[in-house]
Formats: C-alpha cells, sequence, structure tokens
C-alpha cells in the first residue's frame, strides 16, 4: 500500500504498512483498484455524455465508490471487493454503450482489466496505485485534484440523498477523473485543479440548499451536552436524511437520539427541532470516539467517516452501525433507503431499547446555528461592530480536527486571540474552542459556528456580503484571517472551492499536505500566499499585522 491522502501519512510522506487511521494495506489497495475501476467508467462516460448519450447511472457509482475511498469512512474489506465487482461489471456495460454509438473504445488499461477475485484486485493496486505515476509534480497534482473530487463526491452524495442533483457537477467529476488517466502538462492540471474548486463552491451551495429547503434555515440554537434518563442511539457523520429517517423512527419509542461530532449542527435546524427524542449532543470530534463510545452506552450510527475502528477489547463493538458509503469490519451495515421509503433503523432502535441509558461526561449547553441566513438576521449588529471597532477581527478557523498532539495549537490560538476578534468556524475544528469560555462582543458570541465542514460555504456566503456591505472590490480586504485546520480531502474541496472564490493567505495546518510536491506548493504559496503555521502566539502576531 501507499496512501498519502491525509493529514496524518506516515512520517508526513505517506502510509506503507497499515495507515494511521486504522486502515489495512489489503483495504488500500482495494481502494487503489476501485478507483482505477471508476476512472475507467468516467472515460466511458464522458466519451457517452459527448454524444448525448451520458448514463445517468454512472453518477452514483462514481459518487459513491469515491465517497468510501475518503479517510476513515469505510474499513470494509469485503464491502470493497463487492463494489469493484458490481463496477467492473457496470463498466462493461458502458463498453457495451459506447461501442453501440459507434464510438471508438481507448486503449487506457481501466478500460479493458479484468478480475474477479479480492486477491487479484490487490495485486492491480501495485500497477495502478498512487506511485505508478512517476512524475512527483504531475502525480502531486492528479492526487490533489482527485482528493478534491473525492471530497465532492462525498458532498453530491448528501445532496443527493435530499433529491437535489446538477448533472453539471457529476459530468464535472468524471471528466476530471477521466482526465488523470491523461498525459497532461503541468499548466493544465493547474487550471483542472482551480476548476475543481469551482465544482467545489457550486456542490456546496447545493447541499446547502438541499438542507435548507428540506429542513429550514439553521437558527441560533443552544444544544444539550449533558444526558437524558433514558436509552439512546448515537449518530455520527454528515447524513441529514439518515438523521430525519432515524428521528421519524424514534420519535414516541422511548429511546432518544444523541448527536455526534459532525452531526452536531442538525440541533440547529428548525425540522428537526421538533422531534422531542433528539436529546442534544453527545462527546466531542470523531477522533475521541473510542473514550465517549464507551461510556455512551447504547448504539452508535455512522452515516459517514470519522470512523476509528474500535479495539479488540472495545465494549462497544456490537454497537456499531455503518450506512451509505461507511463501513467497518464487523459493524452491521444498514442498507440504501428504496425508492420513495425510508431506510430502515428499526434493528438500532430495539438495540437501543436493550441498552443503559448514556452516562454523563459533560453538562451544560453550546451554541451554533450561524449558518448564512442567520448571520444575515445579525448583520446590522455585526457590521456595527466592525465599523466602531468593536470587532477588530474575524477569524475562519473551520475544517477538521484530529488527534495529533499538534491540534493543541487550535485551542491555545483561539484561547489566546484577543477580545475583540471573532473566530467564524465549520467542521469538527470547532471542538478545539467551541467549550472554551471565550464570550461575546456586545452579544455576538466571539465563536460563530456555521455547522458542519460543508456549511464553510456559509461562512464565504457571508464573507462575500460583508465585501458587498463594505463596498470592498476584494474579499481578501475584509478584515477577515483564514487559520484552517485539515484532515482528510473535504477539507480539501473546501479549500479549493476558497481558492476559487479568491480568497488568499489562508493558512493550514497543522502540517502541509504530504502529497504537495515542493513545486506544487510553491505554486500554491506564490499564487495563493498558502502558508504554513508556527506557534499561536506569533501566528496571531502575524494575522493581527497583515492588512
Ligand atoms: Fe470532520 Fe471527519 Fe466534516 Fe471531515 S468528522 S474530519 S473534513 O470527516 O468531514 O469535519
Ligand atoms: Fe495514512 Fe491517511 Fe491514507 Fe489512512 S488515509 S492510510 S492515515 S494517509
Amino acid at each position: 500500500m501507499f496512501c498519502y491522502q491525509c493529514q496524518e501519512a506516515a512520517k508526513g510522506i505517506g502510509c506503507t504498512i497499515k495507515g494511521a487511521c486504522g486502515k489495512t494495506s489489503d483495504v488500500a489497495n482495494l481502494q487503489d483498484t476501485l478507483l482505477f475501476v471508476l476512472k475507467g467508467i468516467s472515460i466511458l462516460n464522458t466519451q457517452l455524455k459527448e454524444v448525448g448519450q451520458g448514463d445517468k447511472a454512472a453518477n452514483k457509482v462514481v459518487f459513491d465508490g469515491l465517497f468510501a475511498t475518503i479517510t476513515n469512512a469505510n474499513f470494509d474489506h469485503t464491502a470493497f471487493v463487492i463494489r469493484i465487482k458490481k463496477a467492473l461489471k457496470f463498466r462493461d456495460e458502458l463498453k457495451g454503450k459506447v461501442a453501440a454509438a459507434g464510438l471508438l473504445i481507448g486503449d487506457h488499461d481501466s478500460l479493458h482489466w479484468t478480475a474477479a477475485s479480492g486477491e487479484e484486485f490487490e495485486a492491480k493496486s501495485k500497477e495502478v496505485g498512487i506511485l505508478s505515476e512517476v512524475n512527483e509534480d504531475v502525480r502531486s497534482l492528479k492526487e490533489l485534484i482527485i482528493y478534491g473530487l473525492k471530497g465532492l463526491a462525498a458532498y453530491a452524495e448528501h445532496a443527493y440523498n435530499l433529491k437535489h442533483e446538477k448533472q453539471e457537477i457529476f459530468d464535472f467529476m468524471m471528466e476530471a477523473l477521466a482526465k488523470t488517466t491523461q498525459d497532461l502538462p503541468v499548466n493544465e492540471l493547474i487550471g483542472l485543479t482551480l476548476e475543481t474548486g469551482k465544482f467545489g463552491v457550486d456542490v456546496m451551495a447545493l447541499l446547502d440548499a438541499a438542507n435548507t429547503s428540506a429542513y429550514g434555515n439553521p437558527e441560533v440554537s443552544k444544544v444539550n451536552i449533558g444526558v437524558r434518563n433514558n436509552p439512546a442511539i448515537l449518530i455520527s457523520g454528515h447524513d441529514l436524511r439518515d438523521m430525519e429517517d432515524l428521528l421519524k423512527q424514534a420519535e414516541g419509542t422511548g429511546v432518544d437520539v444523541y448527536t455526534h461530532s459532525e452531526m452536531l449542527p442538525a440541533n440547529y435546524y428548525p425540522e428537526f427541532k421538533k422531534y422531542s427524542c433528539l436529546a442534544g449532543n453527545y462527546g466531542n470530534a470523531w477522533w475521541k470516539q473510542k473514550e465517549e463510545f464507551e461510556s455512551f452506552n447504547g448504539p452508535i450510527l455512522f452515516t459517514t467517516n470519522c470512523i476509528v475502528p474500535p479495539m479488540e477489547k472495545a465494549t462497544y463493538k456490537d454497537r456499531i452501525y455503518t450506512t451509505g458509503a461507511s463501513g467497518l469490519t464487523g459493524a452491521i451495515h444498514i442498507p440504501d433507503r428504496k425508492e420513495g421509503e425510508m431506510k430502515d433503523f428499526s434493528a438500532i432502535i430495539e438495540h437501543a431499547k436493550k441498552c443503559a441509558a448514556p452516562t454523563q461526561i459533560e453538562e451544560g449547553e453550546i451554541v451554533g446555528g450561524f449558518a448564512h441566513n442567520q448571520v444575515f438576521e445579525l448583520a446590522e449588529p455585526i457590521v456595527e461592530a466592525v465599523k466602531t471597532g468593536a470587532i477588530r477581527k474575524f477569524f475562519v478557523m473551520a475544517g477538521c480536527d484530529g488527534r495529533m498532539m499538534s491540534r493543541d495549537y487550535y485551542e491555545e490560538f483561539a484561547a489566546k486571540l484577543p477580545k475583540d476578534t471573532v473566530i467564524l468556524t465549520a467542521g469538527c475544528a470547532k471542538y478545539r474552542y467551541n467549550k472554551l469560555p471565550l464570550g461575546d462582543i456586545g452579544g455576538i458570541p466571539r465563536v460563530i459556528d456555521a455547522g458542519q465542514c460543508n456549511d464553510s460555504y456559509s461562512l464565504a456566503v457571508v464573507a462575500l456580503k460583508l465585501k458587498e456591505i463594505f463596498g470592498l472590490d476584494d474579499v481578501n480586504e475584509l478584515p477577515i484571517a483564514y487559520n484552517i485546520a485539515w484532515y482528510e480531502q473535504k477539507a480539501v474541496i473546501v479549500l479549493l472551492a476558497l481558492l476559487h472564490l479568491g480568497v488568499k493567505n489562508i493558512h493550514l495546518g497543522p502540517t502541509l499536505p504530504a502529497f504537495l510536491s515542493p513545486n506544487v506548493a510553491k505554486v500554491l504559496v506564490e499564487n495563493f500566499g498558502i502558508a504554513g503555521i508556527t506557534n499561536p502566539d506569533k501566528d496571531i502576531k502575524l494575522f493581527l499585522e497583515e492588512a
């Protein structure tokens, strides 16, 4: 195996024996091979699209396959073997359609290679894995594009589950994936990287529309972080349609539902607040799950990443359920919903009834729900506070949390920020500071949480609105600094989206991606002012000195 797609890549280079995330080499190899087959499908469907015969079924095969290969989403060997088999079958059907359309089938290996066993699938990764691209810069750019596409695919899937889809996004996803099989010059790959960012904005806007049209606009909300006395289910990940199905089925059964990690923002949506079984949020960011799942006592449903494979001795091992693109060997996987129906969560609800209520680990409330609509309603005092100087600067601290010690930086950074600054956050990065007593500025909280990582889109919308209100030509003239924490590939699409919107001087930490070659990193530094982090004191000084 060789994998360097996330921030935990071993030694800052890549994981070669086993992933720091827990991914075993067999699964890593199967993921490489699945990606390879998805490239073949993308080539064929792009050909069909060009003659107006694109196959809509290809959309889901590709976005769902890409999503499953995201860090911490799916650790299930068997699930990947099945996916590859299905993908090969689908690819061969597409080949038939390409031939029937009178088009030539190219000679890329992803169009012709075939095999039937898991062993052969694994072995293929030696030829088609990341290192098969020998030019370091080309490899770096191609992987940057692919990781952006993985993030895009994840967000597209959530929107799709809410019946929001845009064919142009799927078309781009496949065109771009197909292009990664070609010998393209570096400048074209840079162009494709930036174009990926454009579609990143589009997909986040689409998901925003999907979420808000289904569940209302998030509103300022106090979320309980203590527990009640009923047995309960913990729901993690990002998929709001799963949240809806679960709440509907749990309501009135005596079983409560708590959100975990990136599902916290579900508590901000008016439609979800109507359910009396929604009890609040339990625990913190994804990486603390080993302790928190023990004390939760009830079953846990993963709708997406981030899963940490449980230890052998974990008492919660038989309480884990997965659904959608997520998977874990030994966990029960809840199948997709049938057209017009809900997913069937009855097994989890019955399981919960046999469990003890969660053990309290925290108490009190946290505040969130500042997505764009809510911020616009509060725009007047915010703009006023900027004009009077009560707010000196905003700090966008969106992105991911993670288990590396070096991420203590973000807690310290937030705590040390001067009191006339406001943190704008989204994603699980927030858990580093959303429980700190940072206070408010004339009633405006010093941590403004827009929601999930995809709600970084909301932060961008807010920035663009402020630009308009202040009559500025450039979003970079605003008193906003960007200190973003990344972990996996959704953060990559968020980053590319921000670059597309023209945001400059983004600081990225706790380390720069291992997949950026020195030359590619140089391009990002020179053209976009991308930088790393040092230490909180030094960085705060630097940010405050910047215009
Ligand atoms: Fe976090 Fe995990 Fe949302 Fe990621 S829970 S790390 S960027 O999956 O997607 O923020
Ligand atoms: Fe390593 Fe990250 Fe890849 Fe896991 S996803 S194998 S931690 S680089």
